[in-house]
């Protein structure tokens, strides 16, 4: 851990406060510790997967099955994870702080599964389908926690045609009450991004339109990114090792009834 650690948990941990408005935006690392793997660095899916192939709508056009063998292993894996004390943290904060937000660009559930309320699914959820034709008689979306998929791909149940995940690929637009939500939320005291490369845009902008705002900006994560030079307090080091790390010294620094 750097030098400057201990102080920067701190730091961090005299802004969480009841009175602020603070706002969450968490990636891939938050969930490293569950098992679940990011998509880049040395063991991410996209060194042996190519996201072209998997994570676009002209993937799926192509070949449908393959991308849903993909989605039905990911599925499977999530299934067998748990949360881990980064999500455990964050679900604590989202009930004492009334003024929290929480933005993920996570699909594995893990943040409601640990108890977060109102979670923000900025690229949608894995659990989720939709019609590939958007036809009018489907549901926009509907949860389907089957795993394994007994016959993928799997089917709309309004028009037989081709479901496809409900996440959102490159090239795709972010949803747009979603997308208006998370801007909403970058009106803040405080932003905090973590577990995330910050390369993925639109989510990678979010930190610097709540530095526009005038919010104190932190990083937590295992790496330097291109966020790291613009934020206020960078905290090297696993989320969920500091999020516990400056959840204690939150508590220890809480007047005594
Ligand atoms: C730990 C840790 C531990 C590890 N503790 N930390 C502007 C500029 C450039 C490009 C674009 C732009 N605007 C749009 C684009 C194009 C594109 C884009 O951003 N491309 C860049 C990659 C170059 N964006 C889009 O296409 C988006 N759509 C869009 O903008 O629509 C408008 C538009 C359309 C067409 C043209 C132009 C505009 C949509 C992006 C959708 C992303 N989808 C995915 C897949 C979701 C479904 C699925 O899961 O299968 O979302 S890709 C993947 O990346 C996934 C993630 O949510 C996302 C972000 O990844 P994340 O979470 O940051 O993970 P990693 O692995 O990258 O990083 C993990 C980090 O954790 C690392 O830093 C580790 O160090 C750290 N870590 N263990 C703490 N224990
Ligand atoms: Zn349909």
């Amino acid at each position: 851990m750097p030098e400057n650690h201990d102080s920067n948990v701190t730091r961090l941990a005299e802004q969480l406060r009841s009175d602020r408005r603070i706002t969450v935006l968490t990636g891939a690392g938050v969930s490293a510790a569950s098992g679940i793997p990011t998509f880049r660095g040395p063991d991410g899916l996209w060194r042996t997967h190519r996201p072209e192939e998997l994570a676009t709508a002209e993937a799926f056009e192509r070949d449908p099955a393959l991308v849903w063998d993909w989605y039905d292993w990911r599925r499977q894996l999530v299934a067998a994870c748990l949360p881990n004390e980064a999500h455990a943290v964050l679900a604590d904060w989202s009930h004492r702080f009334p003024r929290l937000r929480l933005i993920t660009q996570n699909v594995d559930g893990l943040h409601e599964r640990a108890g977060t309320r109102d979670v923000l699914r900025f690229h949608g959820s894995i659990w989720e389908l939709r019609c590939w034709n958007r036809c009018a008689a489907a549901p926009k979306r509907w949860i389907d926690r089957t795993i394994p998929l007994p016959a993928p791909p799997p089917r709309c149940p309004a028009c037989d045609g081709l479901a496809r995940p409900g996440v959102v690929w490159f090239g795709e637009v972010i949803e747009s009450d979603v997308l208006d939500r998370s801007l909403a939320a970058t009106d803040c005291d405080l932003f905090l991004t973590i577990g995330t490369s910050s390369t993925v845009h639109p989510a990678a902008a979010l930190v610097q339109r709540s530095r526009a705002h005038g919010a104190l900006t932190a990083e937590i994560n295992l790496d330097a990114t291109p966020a790291s030079s613009l934020v206020d307090i960078a905290l090297r080091g696993p989320a969920e090792q500091v999020l516990p790390a400056v959840e204690e010294a939150r508590a220890a620094g809480e007047p005594s009834a």
